[in-house]
């Protein structure tokens, strides 16, 4: 393996990854800069434990994905994880981001694009993470396209999440996730789910009801064979649990007229947003957020244990 420095790997998993992934047993990884700029302090170090625990909780191993000094952890302990969600300012890191945050031995969260790249590398199937990133709303003017979608384009990985960030053009990224080639199918849905809101009211093309399921579109990935791509599960946040939508539309539209006024864009525009919805809602979308996340998590060990288990 490359080496940055006198015999340090640069992808460096924990030990209980490495031992995980050496036997076959079922990981899930999961990003960081949900931690460090999706949610407010210091709440965000109670929900990085607690999801570790939902993984474990279904039978896999969590694999929690940041850079710290220029290494690329993949599985962080209690001590990585509280500088992850702590004082200190976290950079964002999005895959192309990686070589300069090594080489410059940078402290960075990493987003899906990001997460996504160094579980693949790692050998991690199986990702959990909120919602994805996608096409913005002013893409026109902008063309601000998350590179999540690009990343998962081209990179063999299934992620689990509550579809993409509703603070985006919903239906032009499903576009562009059916452009790219990336496979999407709704968990016990055959509407695509709207992050926040249970239903973004989009149609999905394919249903999928347990995570045997799940397992069989992997393997049949496998198969196939050809270029890597990924697979796209959209597990919606429960109907009970999600905000409410009409405040939901309300306080997104003050929010997106908001960053518009302070001229907010690039990087710092998604955590603006979702901060802006915390905020307006009195905190209601922190915790519909929440609700999908833990869903997600839950439901990404359930599949990586059932893609384990038939790999034998
Ligand atoms: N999902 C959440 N909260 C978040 C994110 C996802 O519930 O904060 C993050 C992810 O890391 C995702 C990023 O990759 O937002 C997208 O940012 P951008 O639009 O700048 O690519
Ligand atoms: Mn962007």
């Amino acid at each position: 393996m490359q080496t940055t420095g006198p015999g340090q790997p640069i992808i460096q998993p924990s030990e209980e990854v490495a031992a995980a992934l050496a036997a076959g047993a079922p990981v899930v990884a999961l990003e960081s800069t949900i931690i460090a700029h999706g949610l407010p302090r210091p709440r965000n170090l109670a929900v990085a434990a607690e999801l570790e625990d939902l993984v474990r909780a279904a039978g896999a191993v969590p694999a929690t994905i940041a850079v710290l000094d220029g290494v690329a952890r993949v599985g962080l302990d209690a001590g990585a994880l509280e500088r992850v969600a702590g004082e200190t300012a976290m950079r964002k890191l999005g895959q192309r981001d990686l070589p300069a945050a090594v080489a410059l031995r940078a402290d960075g969260a990493t987003t899906v694009s990001a997460t996504a790249f160094l579980a693949a590398r790692a050998g991690i199937r199986v990702f959990a993470t909120g919602g994805l990133g996608g096409v913005h709303r002013d893409w026109p003017a902008a063309q601000d396209e998350s590179a999540d979608l690009d990343t998962l384009a081209r990179t063999r990985i299934t992620v689990v999440c509550a579809g993409v960030k509703s603070i985006l053009d919903v239906p032009a990224t499903l576009q562009r996730l059916e452009t790219r080639g990336v496979a999407v199918a709704g968990y016990r849905t055959g509407t695509f789910p709207g992050f926040y809101l249970h239903s973004s009211g989009l149609p999905v093309d394919w249903r999928i009801d347990d995570p045997e399921q799940a397992a069989a579109v992997m393997r049949a990935q496998d198969g196939l064979g050809g270029p890597a791509s990924a697979f796209i599960v959209a597990n919606p946040v429960p109907e009970d649990e999600q905000l409410d939508p009409d405040l939901h539309d309300r306080v997104l539209a003050e929010a997106l007229a908001e960053a518009g006024r302070q001229g907010v864009t690039g990087q710092a525009i998604t955590p603006f947003l979702l901060d802006q919805l915390v905020r307006g809602t009195g905190g209601a979308s922190l915790e519909a957020n929440l609700a999908a996340v833990r869903g997600n998590v839950r439901l990404a060990g359930r599949i990586a244990a059932a893609f384990a288990g038939g790999a034998a």
